[in-house]
């Protein structure tokens, strides 16, 4: 009986974001999952803004390797707020920086996927939201939003309550409130022109992850939301090891983002891509859905890639919670499957002439 090789004609890396020996889905159960190939993940256990042990990466990757499966990109090593609001010790920070790229570099880890997003590398208003079939998915409403208040005695924000208290949440966006959209986007260009030599010479791509959501929440600036945003942070350090993260969810969730356009626009500076879908309901408001409905047709963003020759590792974003599964919030291992294998198979069927 003739066994049929993995997904052939497909050239899409197909990755799964593993949260360590923590994740309550294991590494076990992802390498079922036929078409992953790669593993996204990072050292949970180093503060913000120390050098990650090159000995700590090592002991993740050999997890990893054990089952079957690469480590393919880190995702993502934290930038120390010194750094973002341009203090005068973020040189230090930077330097640290730096080591951990050589660090995963000579490990052969390729990519690194990072934000620089202040305080919020992501922001939902339900990590809940009960969809039609019964599943349950993340999603955004800037009315809700809007009654947040900053002055409470405990921090309302889904999904934040543990990382900071009220106070220094108050303190840190009244430092970042201070900025202009062009002070931090000055604050990016000075890490990346330190960064990216670095990254250039020990051959890793550096990939920014776009605003999530991708417009201003509380006052403070948002500098990676358009394709006017990217294309000027390209320009700004035009080394091609400075690159994005193209994520369809996170530029999906604006309208006036055309998808396709940003993928043919900057398909040589795209290193890591992230696939999910999102129903905008509002022009603040969306929530997510399962890979194949809502506003980003996955066809048309997948032939694009396909088409651009976009030559990076790809990953299901966010999915649903189905099938009475619980856990980390848009991480569960169903839908996430699902999405994998409705992305892969796509790709197979584009490729094929
Ligand atoms: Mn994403």
């Amino acid at each position: 009986m003739a066994v049929l090789a993995r997904s052939v004609g497909c050239d899409m890396r197909m990755t799964m974001r593993w949260y360590g020996t923590d994740d309550p889905v294991s590494l076990e159960y992802i390498r079922q999952v036929p078409v992953v190939q790669g593993i996204v993940t990072a050292l949970y256990d180093v503060p913000v803004g120390e050098v990650w042990p090159q000995a700590s990466l090592r002991g993740l990757q050999t997890l990893v390797e054990a089952e079957g499966l690469a480590l393919d990109v880190i995702e993502s090593i934290p930038i120390h707020d010194a750094i973002k609001l341009g203090l005068p010790e973020r040189d230090r920070y930077i330097d640290a920086y730096c080591q951990s790229v050589r660090h995963m570099a000579a490990l052969g880890i390729g990519v690194l996927c990072y934000n620089f997003m202040p305080v919020f590398d992501w922001m939902r208003t339900d990590l809940a939201m009960p969809l039609a079939d019964g599943s349950t998915a993340l999603s955004f409403h800037q009315a809700d939003f809007d009654r947040f208040d900053l002055d409470g005695e405990t921090i309302g924000l889904p999904g934040w309550s543990v990382v900071y208290t009220p106070a220094e949440l108050r303190d840190l966006l009244e430092q970042y409130q201070a900025l202009s959209a062009d002070d931090l986007f000055a604050n990016l260009v000075y890490f990346l022109e330190a960064v990216t030599p670095v990254a250039r010479e020990v051959g890793v791509k550096l990939a920014i992850h776009p605003d999530d959501p991708p417009w201003s929440i509380f006052g403070i600036p948002r500098i990676v939301s358009t394709a006017a945003d990217v294309a000027r942070l390209l320009a700004a350090v035009p080394d091609a090891h400075n690159g994005i993260t193209f994520c369809s969810g996170s530029f999906g969730a604006r309208a006036d983002n055309d998808l396709t356009d940003i993928i043919a626009q900057f398909s040589d500076r795209i290193h890591f891509v992230h696939l999910r879908s999102v129903k905008r309901t509002d022009e603040r408001d969306f929530h997510e859905v399962a890979h194949n409905h809502g506003d980003v047709i996955m066809r048309d963003v997948v032939a694009a890639l396909v088409a651009n020759q976009v030559d990076a590792p790809v990953r299901p974003d966010h999915g649903r919670m189905i099938w009475g599964e619980t856990g980390r919030a848009g991480y569960g291992l169903y839908d996430r499957a699902l999405g994998a294998m409705y992305l892969a198979g796509l790709c197979d069927a584009l490729q094929r002439k």
